[in-house]
């Protein structure tokens, strides 16, 4: 089990970061073939935005256009069928507050290669800014724990959220990654094309030629 105790305890110790730097830093953390599923909200915007190499767009990305609180559920499908490819499910605050048994799903079914990273702004940004429950005291974090995600962890800084990816990269998971992020506006918009998402993201896992 992994030593988490140098991480902040609570939500309020955590350091508010921007969501495209912190997701930039994860892709730049990845090598290739690791999934990444990006939650509805600017949470996946900020992952088309960060996704875009030289060589082209990264295509082991699914960016979920319609419905809150399906980035886990899809992820953790993803880690079963796929158990030697790491996977990471990047969800908005407000998202994982609709879906919360999700975690005590993946807590149960414990895919070693699955890590969640829940992007904490306080609001249901996308729709208007409206605030969230995690704004009034709810701590995503404890509630991971509390639904035996033991392996979960505020980001202190950038620096830590680093160091948690590289772990979770390492070693068995599942992790879950908090991190608290401001309201600045996402880079770019995910292209509105549900079907050509899913056809790359299933090119980019191999299981469509
Ligand atoms: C089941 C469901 N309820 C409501 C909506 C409308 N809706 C879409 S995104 C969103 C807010 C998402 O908030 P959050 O996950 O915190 O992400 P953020 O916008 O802050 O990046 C809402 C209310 C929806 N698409 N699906």
């Amino acid at each position: 089990m992994a030593n988490l105790a140098n991480h902040p305890a609570t939500r309020d110790q955590a350091k508010v970061m921007n969501r495209f730097e912190i997701t930039r830093r994860l892709v730049s953390l990845l090598k290739q073939d690791e999934a990444v599923i990006g939650g509805i909200g600017y949470t996946n915007f900020d992952l088309w935005a960060a996704s875009e190499t030289p060589s082209g767009r990264r295509q082991q990305n699914f960016y979920m256009l319609g419905s809150m609180g399906l980035a886990v559920p899809i992820a953790l499908g993803v880690a079963i069928a796929q158990p030697t490819r790491k996977t990471f499910a990047l969800e908005g605050d407000g998202s994982i507050l609709m879906q919360l048994g999700a975690l005590s799903t993946v807590a149960a079914r414990a895919p070693k290669n699955l890590c969640i990273v829940i992007m904490d702004n306080g609001t249901y940004q996308i729709t208007g800014g409206q605030m969230t429950m995690t704004a009034r005291g709810a701590d995503i974090v404890g509630i991971a724990r509390a639904s035996g995600l033991a392996q979960s962890a505020w980001a202190a800084d950038e620096d830590a959220f680093a160091e948690l990816v590289g772990r979770a990269l390492k070693e068995d998971g599942p992790w879950l990654i908090g991190c608290r992020i401001d309201t600045g506006k996402p880079v770019d918009t995910t292209e509105r094309d549900p079907s050509r998402i899913r056809d790359q993201f299933m090119r980019g896992l191999g299981v469509r030629k």
